[in-house]
């Protein structure tokens, strides 16, 4: 079953969680690469008739079943590809898988990277968005004092959280101001998997950005921010 599951994603785009998870899992799947500006496929398919959206991941089952949203994608890969092995038993430990699932999309992802990364946001759209880092980096860094992963053990929070903060070297939000942060990502980049993925992608991105004559993206410069 595993075989026929495909992953459509962009290179270094959330969809990067997935394939950290399913590296994790040491599941077989095909990789399949959106252009996020065609939205077409590198093979030239149209994406719109996977995801009308136009958003990755998406995950296409066995069956033809389509399961898009980070969370669910996450979760459906934490939940079938490894038995279940990789989905807290502990009900509270699972609310917490679902608390963090739920802050790094709502809180982090959307609410302070989406408006960073795109290029046609305005600078008081960008402004607002980086008033947003303090507060919730700061309880973020209280939660991971001390702690190697969000939970107990390495899980698809962690995934999502790595291919989120990846995007600090973007953008003006300054990881370094946070060296909690700075610490839990360097040490789980160094997680096989972890660094497999990040390898992987970061080659298909240049290759993109080479395609299409669009300059990689690179730091900005620093930003005052409230910290
Ligand atoms: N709520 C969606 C958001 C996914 C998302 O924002 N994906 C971005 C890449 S990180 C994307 O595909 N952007 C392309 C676009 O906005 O057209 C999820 O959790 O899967």
């Amino acid at each position: 079953m595993t075989e026929a599951l495909k992953l459509y994603f962009s290179p270094l785009a959330c969809s990067l969680a997935s394939r950290i998870a399913l590296y994790e899992c040491g599941a077989a799947a095909e990789f399949v690469q959106v252009d996020g500006n065609t939205k077409l496929t590198l093979g030239g398919q149209n994406y719109l008739h996977i995801h009308p959206l136009g958003l990755v991941p998406a995950l296409e089952l066995p069956n033809g079943d389509v399961i898009s949203e980070n969370p669910a994608v996450l979760q459906y890969i934490a939940e079938q590809l490894s038995g279940g092995g990789a989905t807290p038993a502990d009900a509270t430990q699972r609310a917490r898988l679902h608390q963090y699932l739920s802050f790094i999309g709502s809180e982090l992802h959307k609410a302070i990277f989406t408006p960073l990364l795109d290029r046609k946001a305005s600078e008081s759209v960008k402004a607002y968005a980086l008033e947003k880092v303090d507060k919730r980096f700061s309880w973020l860094s209280d939660r991971l004092a001390n702690r190697h992963h969000l939970l107990d053990e390495f899980s698809v929070a962690d995934a999502y959280l790595l291919a989120v903060l990846n995007w600090c070297r973007v953008t003006p939000v300054e990881l370094d101001a946070w060296p909690v942060l700075r610490g839990y990502e360097a040490r789980l980049r160094e997680r096989p998997a972890v660094l497999r993925a990040f390898t992987e992608e970061l080659e298909l991105y240049r290759q993109q950005q080479a395609r299409s004559g669009v300059a990689p993206r690179s730091k900005p410069p620093s930003v005052e921010t409230a910290r």
